[in-house]
């Protein structure tokens, strides 16, 4: 890894296998997809030549400084008709790529480990993150299914993730994510305010100074269909 000189965050990776318990229910898998990382980087790649990255608009008129992408059946997008879920791109209208196997092997890998058995992922959202960008605080409410649990996937520079609780009053605590970091999150905590403090300035060996996350979810519930 290529340490930026002063950046001393790059200093408190924790160990793969270790498992953190955040305050209200969130589980932090160290380094649990860190043996497929150039797998994953690769099938992101492939995803974004199909489907490239945008900046989405907020429903309030916002140009988001993350850019996003999805790959599955269905793909979280934003425009000024509100946040939701749709089953082909609006920018080529075309499906969304498929879900790399890959992908649903490490997301279901994950949740199980988490005590999630049965989870069926129907939509993965792909962030792209440059220095400075950042995700505010929000709720994830856009899925029907708010049994399953949501796992997400940190690649690239590490981020310091916002976690709160289920009002915008309770001011967060901060976890470091790191690359190959899985965070499952689902019970008490799926309905916590989080967000992604603005990414600091580094570089990183396998994706130069870009953060990615892949945040899986199970939107419609497996038994509606
Ligand atoms: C990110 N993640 O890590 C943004 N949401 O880049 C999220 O917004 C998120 O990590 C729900 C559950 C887990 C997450
Ligand atoms: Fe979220």
């Amino acid at each position: 890894m290529n340490f930026s000189t002063g950046d001393l965050f790059y200093q408190f990776a924790s160990a793969t296998g270790a498992h953190e318990n955040l305050t209200n229910g969130a589980q932090i898998l160290r380094g649990f997809a860190l043996s497929i990382d150039d797998q994953l980087l690769a099938a992101i790649h492939a995803i974004s030549v199909e489907a490239p990255f945008r900046h989405l608009i907020t429903p309030g008129g916002h140009i988001m400084s993350v850019a996003m992408t999805n790959c599955g059946p269905l793909g979280w997008i934003s425009d000024s008709a509100g946040y939701r879920y749709a089953n082909c791109d609006p920018q080529t209208s075309k499906g969304w790529p498929t879900l790399p196997e890959t992908f649903l092997h490490l997301a279901q890998n994950a949740a199980r480990t988490a005590g999630y058995s049965d989870f069926a992922p129907d939509a993965c959202l792909i962030n792209r993150y440059k220095p400075g960008s950042r995700l505010t605080l929000h709720q994830d409410k856009d899925e029907l299914n708010m049994d399953a649990p949501i796992v997400s996937v940190s690649l690239g520079l590490p981020a310091r993730f916002l976690f709160g609780g289920a009002t915008r009053k309770q001011s967060p605590q901060r976890y470091p994510l790191y690359h190959g970091d899985v965070v499952v999150w689902g019970g008490a905590s799926r309905l916590a305010y989080h967000g992604i403090a603005p990414l600091a300035n580094g570089i990183h060996e396998k994706t130069g100074a870009l953060r990615f996350n892949l945040t899986f979810r199970q939107v419609h519930s497996v038994n509606e269909c």
